[in-house]
């Protein structure tokens, strides 16, 4: 397992030069974010960005995220040239020495909270979402609940959302397998693992279709293209605000089978109707069992990427909420601690 931490790039308030100092840190997971979603990323952004980080001592090899734009989750007739131009970013990626490419197949939206900030008992603030507030706003069609990741202006909004009136499950489902039939060749001769996000929450949300929310759904995307590099990021933060899922049953599964490339690990307090909020990393502090989780990583004998996920805001942290430096920082030596324990209670020894 190669412990890695999400950084924004420049702009991010967390520093490259305090994230060397957490223990066990192996890399940086990153993205371009001033390219336009549909366009080839330059080679010297890319080339700058590999720099940056690689000048602390970290490695650069995960993209988070590639994103793909909404005419190919549509099945536009522009889908052509932008999944070549995904291809080509792939490409150059590769040659940066990239190995995991994340990206989701969201419609219109990455992943939604109706709270940034939940005060929690101990005075921590956290990411929460409120299945009656989602519910009526959804009624109001007052879109404003916060999203991240989000690209797009008021008018493009309810631009993209009415084109979804024709799209469901089963037409986005084949715009995805049409993506994966171009793009996963070609991510697999560059050398490149491609690394499904699943939806967040696991849940329609606006009457979008959502596709990738459960282990059925997981099984049929790696289904569309069997190969290694058609592969899962498997957040167990995600997967697991819907009490239905078997976190650990998939990371047995799927990571059995090697189609896991990277893993982000947090844990979520969630309720039977899907009401969660996120919490610290530790099993006791959730609904998950980490400890469990760590140990299916374990035994399937993973060697790829894990980033700890959203962290709550504590010790008076502020910037992007979910992604302060402490909170995570705790969560991967937390997590680090699981991995060594259970190695070393374990007969079977791995690095
Ligand atoms: C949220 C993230 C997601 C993720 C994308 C991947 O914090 O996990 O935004 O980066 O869905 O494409």
């Amino acid at each position: 397992m190669k412990m890695s931490f999400r950084w924004y790039g420049k702009s991010d308030p967390v520093r490259l030069e305090y994230i060397r100092q957490i223990p066990g840190m192996h890399g940086i997971v990153s993205a371009l974010y001033d390219v336009t979603v549909g366009e080839a990323w330059p080679v010297d952004k890319i080339q700058a960005l590999k720099s940056a980080i690689e000048v602390y001592g970290l490695a650069f090899e995960v993209v988070e995220s590639v994103p793909v734009h909404e005419d190919i989750k549509l099945g536009k007739p522009s889908r052509d040239r932008l999944i070549s131009n995904y291809c080509e970013t792939l490409e150059r990626l590769a040659a940066a020495g990239i190995k995991v490419v994340c990206y989701n197949f969201m419609p219109v939206f990455d992943w939604m909270r109706t709270t940034l900030d939940r005060k929690l008992s101990d005075g921590s603030t956290s990411l929460a979402f409120d299945v009656d507030v989602a519910a009526n706003i959804e009624v109001a069609k007052g879109i404003n609940l916060p999203a991240w990741d989000n690209y797009y202006t008021p008018a493009e909004l309810s631009r993209v959302l009415d084109a979804y009136a024709s799209v469901g499950e089963e037409q986005l489902r084949q715009n995805l397998a049409y993506f994966l039939e171009r793009v996963v060749p070609v991510a697999a001769s560059a050398g490149i693992k491609m690394a499904i996000h699943p939806d967040d929450p696991p849940r329609p949300i606006f009457g979008l279709p959502r596709i990738v929310k459960n282990r059925e759904d997981l099984r049929r995307i790696l289904d569309m293209v069997d190969d290694p590099a058609n592969g899962l990021t498997l957040c167990s933060g995600s997967l697991g605000s819907d009490l239905r899922n078997d976190v650990i049953g998939m990371v047995r599964e799927f990571g059995g089978e090697k189609r896991i490339h990277f893993a982000h690990l947090r844990n979520v307090q969630v309720d039977e109707r899907g009401n969660f909020h996120e919490t610290a990393h530790y099993s006791s502090a959730g609904s998950l069992d980490m400890a469990g989780i760590v140990r299916a990583y374990y035994e399937t004998g993973f060697d790829g990427y894990a980033r700890p996920d959203h962290g709550r805001m504590i010790w008076g942290e502020t910037g992007t909420p979910g992604y302060g430096l402490y909170d995570r920082a705790l969560g991967a030596a937390y997590l680090n601690g699981l991995w060594e324990a259970t190695m070393k209670s374990s007969s079977k020894r791995m690095d």
